[in-house]
């Protein structure tokens, strides 16, 4: 049986996320996949995830006042979209009194928990009430059905692959533009940046080509006991946006780095109206090869500059098959000695390997600059993925004039949300190529 899907978040101006931590953590033991938005979230951004993610229900973690208000909105802009089979709890300790409560519950908020209440029991509520809240919207928007579509792709693997396939139609519906999609596979260890990597580009993508949409299916561990924590939206500023579609998924038990359902997904992304589809793995080890059996057209291998010694580095199945490596956190001292220690390993390979040095966290980094480049390059060598593709991996050809017009008139100008990751440090330019 497929989990329980819910959506956590903290409102904006709130940065009261220790309860909300709590709360997940008891969620995902209790067999719970827990979408994790984080602090400081929109009204809006909070409800295109929840139809992003098809997720059964939203609790919101409240300290800061407003919450009637806030909570209230929610429910209203759920109702505005057609998506109001979506349900709304959650909580704020002692600033959410009894009668605010019962205000917001006249309003539409299915249920406040209270300071003192054991997380079992909320849990327990969860699991209870938020399966298969879904019903049948009678004015989904492309979103919804595409959210829907993969949604029953994983329920279908969660069943054991039974069941009916869902319809491979183009769900999006509207004209593709150039009707390509251009996939990239971004893996690496645990915490080399990946996501934050993902979403600068992400930034620049949406900047360079104005037009452009953009699809992420991202990944994290499941836990024993089926629950999962799927937080890299958390990390995420750039990413909430409507050009962006994302998709957070479990690895419902499979090693390796992807789901069982991430091929199927893939391809159906692929196949819908998406300008690049970005697949970024859970934290992977040495032996990984994530995208062996997926629908890739380039994959980057993202490196911390602290993997140990240069023997380390032979171990590293990736560090052969990756077209691009990026040496990430090159503001870390190890940096330099990394990157001379990757170049001689990628001479052994013998193939055409591209290394670059990024500081993901700093803003405007040139490294990131020449990722973006890279990725719009081979945007017009990239070919769409027929379905039959989808579990043999696919190279081939792209005619990508829009792509290429964009590449050549890059923005410079980034917008402000870039300043709400400033590390606050102008260190020195570190973007370097082999
Ligand atoms: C920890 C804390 C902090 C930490 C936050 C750390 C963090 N990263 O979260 C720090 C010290 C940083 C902090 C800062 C501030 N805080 Co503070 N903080 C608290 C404190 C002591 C505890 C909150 C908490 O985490 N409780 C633990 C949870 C697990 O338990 P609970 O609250 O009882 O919640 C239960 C249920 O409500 C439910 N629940 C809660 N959320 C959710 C969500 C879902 C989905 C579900 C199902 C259930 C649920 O779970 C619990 C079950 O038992 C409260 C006081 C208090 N005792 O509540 C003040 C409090 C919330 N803070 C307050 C204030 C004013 C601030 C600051 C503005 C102070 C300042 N002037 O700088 C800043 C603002 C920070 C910011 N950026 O927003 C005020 C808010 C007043 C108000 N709203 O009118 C409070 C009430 C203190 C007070 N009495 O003045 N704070
Ligand atoms: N010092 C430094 N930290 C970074 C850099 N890029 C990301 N990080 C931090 O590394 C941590 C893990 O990043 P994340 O993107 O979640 O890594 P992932 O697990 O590979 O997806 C976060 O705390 C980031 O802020 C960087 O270039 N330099
Ligand atoms: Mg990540």
């Amino acid at each position: 049986m497929a989990p329980v899907r819910i959506l956590t978040a903290v409102p904006i101006c709130d940065g009261h996320d220790s309860a909300i931590n709590t709360i997940n953590l008891e969620f995902i033991r209790h067999g719970i996949e827990v979408v994790y938005l984080g602090y400081h979230r929109k009204v809006e951004d909070i409800v295109r995830t929840a139809i992003q993610e098809d997720v059964g229900a939203i609790g919101i973690s409240s300290y800061n006042g407003g919450h009637v208000e806030f909570f209230s909105e929610v429910v209203r802009a759920l109702k505005h979209k057609g998506a109001d089979d979506i349900k709304i709890f959650g909580g704020g300790g002692g600033t959410i009194t009894q009668a605010d409560a019962a205000a917001m519950e006249r309003n539409g908020v299915d249920r406040i928990f209270f300071a003192g209440t054991a997380l079992s029991d909320m849990a327990d509520f969860v699991r209870e009430n938020y399966r298969n809240t879904h019903r049948r919207r009678a004015k989904a928007t492309a979103d919804m059905k595409l959210a829907r579509a993969l949604t029953e792709i994983e329920d279908r693997y969660a069943k054991g692959k039974s069941g009916k396939r869902p319809a491979a139609k183009k769900i999006r519906g509207q004209k593709s533009r150039g009707g390509h999609s251009t996939v990239i596979g971004f893996t690496g260890p645990g915490g080399a940046g990946k996501t934050t990597l993902i979403d600068e580009l992400v930034l620049r993508l949406l900047q360079r080509d104005r037009k452009a949409k953009i699809a992420i299916l991202s990944h994290d561990p499941s836990v024993v006991g089926e629950g999962a924590l799927l937080g890299d939206r958390a990390t995420m500023i750039n990413s909430q946006d409507d050009r962006i579609f994302m998709r957070s998924m479990a690895t419902r038990g499979q090693a390796g780095g992807l789901s069982p359902a991430t091929g199927e997904c893939l391809a159906l992304l692929a196949r819908s109206d998406f300008d690049y589809v970005i697949l970024e793995t859970v934290g992977t080890g040495q032996e990984a090869m994530p995208f062996r059996d997926a629908v890739v057209q380039k994959t980057v291998l993202v490196m911390n500059p602290d993997y140990g010694s240069r023997l380390q580095l032979q171990k590293i199945v990736m560090l052969d098959l990756a077209d691009l490596i990026v040496v990430n956190k090159s503001d870390q001292d190890r940096a330099r000695t990394a990157v001379s220690e990757i170049e001689q390993r990628m001479r052994q390979n013998k193939r055409e390997q591209r290394l670059l040095s990024t500081v993901a966290k700093r803003h405007r980094d040139p490294g990131v600059d020449e990722l973006c480049d890279w990725i719009m390059d081979s945007g017009t060598n990239a070919v769409v993925p027929s379905r039959a593709d989808a579990s043999r991996g696919a190279t081939g050809k792209r005619s990508g004039k829009r792509v290429e017009k964009a590449r050549k008139n890059p923005s410079t100008a980034l917008r402000s949300a870039q300043d709400n990751r400033a590390t606050g440090h102008a260190t020195q330019t570190r973007g370097r190529k082999s």
